[in-house]
């Protein structure tokens, strides 16, 4: 479903109430891109506005412009408005949220609608492109070089630096308006990519040795106990962008990585495709969500088999279906 731009851009022009704009749980580049982008932007017209999250702020994500404007949430305080960005639904901002009206902004297929103020749209490449589109209708001369660096790193991040199929002529001639806004590709690049620690790269080096095949070599996945996280020294947001490697072998249709978290007592599943298995439904029927080309759920389970034994069983429904068998680059049909 595609929801307009128009109501709700009428509405933030109205508006004089407080006004949170808020990330998921974990934040990736383009929900705290987006949040910022368009935080920034609203404060510029002069909106009584905050940005906050449950989470404190990635190391791969602190050079964004006013990172240390964004609020810990829970903070106790009511907003008159929240608008929630790039999420399914407010549950995904992982803590309870005290606001009046809620708004969603999203690239997400499905997911929960609070009213005619919701602007969502699957087709986009990124959340943060909606972002860029709402600012551009409304006021476009006001993006400047930090606006435009926050929307630059969620497209960036969200099409894996241009290579993902969310990447087409859109991408590229918005990426060219922002990197003309004052972006820097290279910057924010070296940023996100390059700033790896010692640890987190032992904690790559414990996680490919669970690198593991299945289903004839069409599925791969990598496993990130708990106790990696300990041995290494490293936390939670250093296991983003991991499941990128299964995904990468030759011959993977389905990736995925489960990281355990014993404090939810669940695993928290990633899933990748590469060419045409849609990973939404699988990620779906174990009660989560997000893209064909990457989603994510958490499953309950007593042990590790129990919870690997019901993702493969998903996966495995969701090949059968599709018809799908390994891939390979002879059997990708350039059109
Ligand atoms: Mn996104």
């Amino acid at each position: 479903m595609k929801r307009e731009s128009v109501p709700l851009l009428d509405f933030l022009k109205e508006t004089d109430g407080s006004i949170l704009i808020l990330t998921h749980e974990n934040p990736d580049g383009d929900a705290l891109g987006s949040a910022l982008a368009l935080y920034l932007f609203l404060k510029k017209k002069g909106k009584d506005v905050y940005v906050g999250c449950k989470d404190k702020v990635p190391h791969f994500l602190d050079f964004l412009p006013h990172v240390d404007e964004v609020i810990s949430l829970p903070d106790g305080k009511f907003y008159d408005v929240g608008i929630i960005v790039d999420s399914a639904g407010f549950y995904r901002a992982g803590t309870e949220v005290n606001v009046g009206k809620r708004i969603r902004i999203d690239h997400h297929v499905g997911g929960e609608f609070y009213g005619r103020y919701d602007y969502i749209d699957p087709s986009a490449p990124a959340t943060a492109s909606l972002i860029y589109e709402l600012i551009a209708k409304w006021d476009e001369s006001a993006i400047d070089k930090e606006i435009a660096t926050c929307i630059y790193a969620g497209l960036a991040t969200d099409t894996g630096f241009f290579k993902y199929s969310n990447t087409n002529e859109y991408t590229f001639d918005l990426a060219k308006k922002l990197v003309h806004y004052g972006a820097d590709p290279n910057y924010v690049y070296r940023m996100f990519s390059e700033r790896e620690s010692l640890g987190k790269m032992k904690l790559i080096s414990k996680v490919l040795e669970t690198l593991k095949l299945y289903e004839g070599g069409s599925v791969a996945g990598i496993t990130i106990f708990d106790r990696f996280f300990k041995e290494t020294g490293t936390q939670y947001s250093d296991s983003e962008g991991l499941v990128n490697y299964p995904r990468s072998l030759e011959g993977v249709e389905v990736a995925f990585a489960m990281i355990e978290k014993p404090e939810e007592g669940v695993w928290k599943v990633s899933l990748r495709s590469k060419v045409s298995a849609d990973v939404s439904k699988i990620a779906e029927r174990l009660g989560g969500g997000g893209h064909k080309y990457a989603s994510g759920c958490k499953i309950k389970a007593q042990n590790y088999e129990e919870a690997l034994d019901k993702l493969l069983t998903e996966i495995r429904k969701q090949l059968q279906i599709q018809g799908i068998g390994p891939y390979s680059a002879s059997s990708e049909k350039i059109a």
